[in-house]
């Protein structure tokens, strides 16, 4: 180990090699998490993290932000470029922060707000009773119909006219169908609500063709930037032009202090990458495994929650194997196969044990998956599960030759001992 951290700090460094290894050799099907590039690596691991650049471009509250400007400019061109939207935040560090601001931005405590029930998709951030969303407005909830398990939005406009919501929060964290933006906006008319769409999930795959866009339809759309976008760990804003100057207010000063503008420019060079060629291929790849993943487990015998999918990601029902989602999550984790425990819509079990688990083919289609290793993939979750402890190492054993032939930054990296 002959590079910077290895030398000042190897221990550190044996972590980031470690989990650089983990990462390599174990299969990722978290819904949320990808392989940033070793270019947006770079631009976050950069020496604008040295910079304070509190404000906007070309209004700073400190000197020697003639570089920074141009950064964030860059990131800000590039997101409205890409998602055609009139204005864009690029500050937000995460999608948490990122939503707090906007019900900043847009509400006054106790404001009534519609948001997706947790249990069935939402997320933390659209009400939670635990979370600031939950304890500072009035969040009320719509959900997926019993029998299809698909958004129903005959239900959401009942709710929506019934509670007169200031705001309406689309969007979700743990829905495997496509949402109907157009729809939202009718129902936002009708009931005289604005329109906020929480994008995370899919944000990539919006840029690159495979799920309709909200940002025609939305006042407000937010999004973290390294889900499915494939970027670095933070988020953005997007809104209408009348909405700019109240978002900006709400990011900073209104919840954050200095933006992280090593991330900034790596937002920059994510959203770039979106915009190439490839990227349609990519986003088409993610849902086409997706789809393939979900056909694979119900050909096993695990039902798909709703039948299937539609974009990145599948809520497997596993009550069919007898297995709660928390014992699933941890005895597949052993097995190297790294996913995380969900409701399901409707689960009879409480959430820290829920009967289900949510995969997403985000990470591995960058890593050159395909349906075929998506079909291996869903025979030997299904082992593991239905075989136990004697299944666990010779599942291991398959997984490790299976990231072997697919493994990320095969083009390389840059490791702790070599910067
Ligand atoms: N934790 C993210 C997810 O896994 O969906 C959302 O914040």
């Amino acid at each position: 180990m002959t590079g910077h951290l290895a030398r000042t700090d190897p221990e550190v460094a044996a972590m980031v090699e470690r989990e650089l290894e983990r990462q390599r050799t174990t299969l990722q099907l978290i819904a949320s998490e990808n392989f940033a590039s070793p270019a947006v690596l770079a631009a976050a691991g950069s020496v604008l993290t040295n910079k304070y650049s509190e404000g906007y471009p070309g209004k700073r509250y400190y000197g020697g932000n003639e570089v920074i400007d141009v950064v964030e400019a860059l990131a800000i061109e590039r997101a409205k470029e890409l998602f055609g939207a009139a204005h864009a935040n690029v500050q937000s560090h995460s999608g948490a922060s990122a939503n707090m601001a906007v019900y900043l931005a847009l509400l006054e405590p106790g404001d009534r707000v519609m948001g997706m029930r947790l249990d069935q998709g939402g997320h933390l951030t659209h009400g939670s009773p635990v979370n600031a969303s939950g304890i500072l407005y009035d969040f009320v909830a719509y959900g997926v119909r019993e029998d299809t398990e698909h958004l129903d939005y005959d239900h959401v406009r009942d709710v929506a006219m019934r509670e007169r919501p200031k705001l309406i929060v689309a969007g979700a964290t743990a829905y495997p169908r496509r949402i109907d933006f157009a729809a939202f906006r009718r129902i936002a008319d009708e009931c005289g609500a604005m329109l906020m769409v929480d994008a995370a999930h899919i944000m990539g795959l919006i840029a690159g063709g495979a799920h309709p866009s909200p940002v025609p339809h939305a006042d407000v759309v937010t999004t973290t930037t390294h889900k499915t976008l494939r970027g670095p760990r933070g988020a953005m804003i997007l809104c209408r032009e009348e909405l700019a100057a109240r978002i900006d207010k709400a990011v900073f000063p209104g919840s954050q202090g200095g933006p992280l503008d090593h991330v900034v420019a790596a937002k920059a060079v994510c959203f770039h990458e979106a915009m190439q060629p490839e990227f349609k291929e990519y986003a088409a790849a993610v849902v086409e495994n997706a789809r393939a993943l979900a056909d694979a487990l119900e050909d096993l015998g695990v039902r798909c929650v709703s039948g299937g999918t539609e974009n990145h990601l599948v809520l497997a029902d596993l009550r069919s194997l007898g297995v709660t989602g928390r014992d699933a999550e941890k005895f597949l984790d052993r097995a190297g196969i790294s996913l995380n425990r969900n409701t399901i819509p409707n689960d009879p079990e409480p959430p820290l044990r829920a009967s289900g688990v949510r995969l997403g083919t985000a990470a591995e289609t960058t890593a050159g998956m395909g349906a075929a290793e998506m079909r291996s993939v869903a025979e030997l979750i299904v082992r593991a599960l239905k075989g136990g402890e004697d299944e666990i190492e010779p599942v291991r054993a398959e997984i490790r030759e299976l990231t072997a032939h697919f493994p990320p930054y095969a083009e390389g990296i840059p490791l702790p001992q070599q910067t």
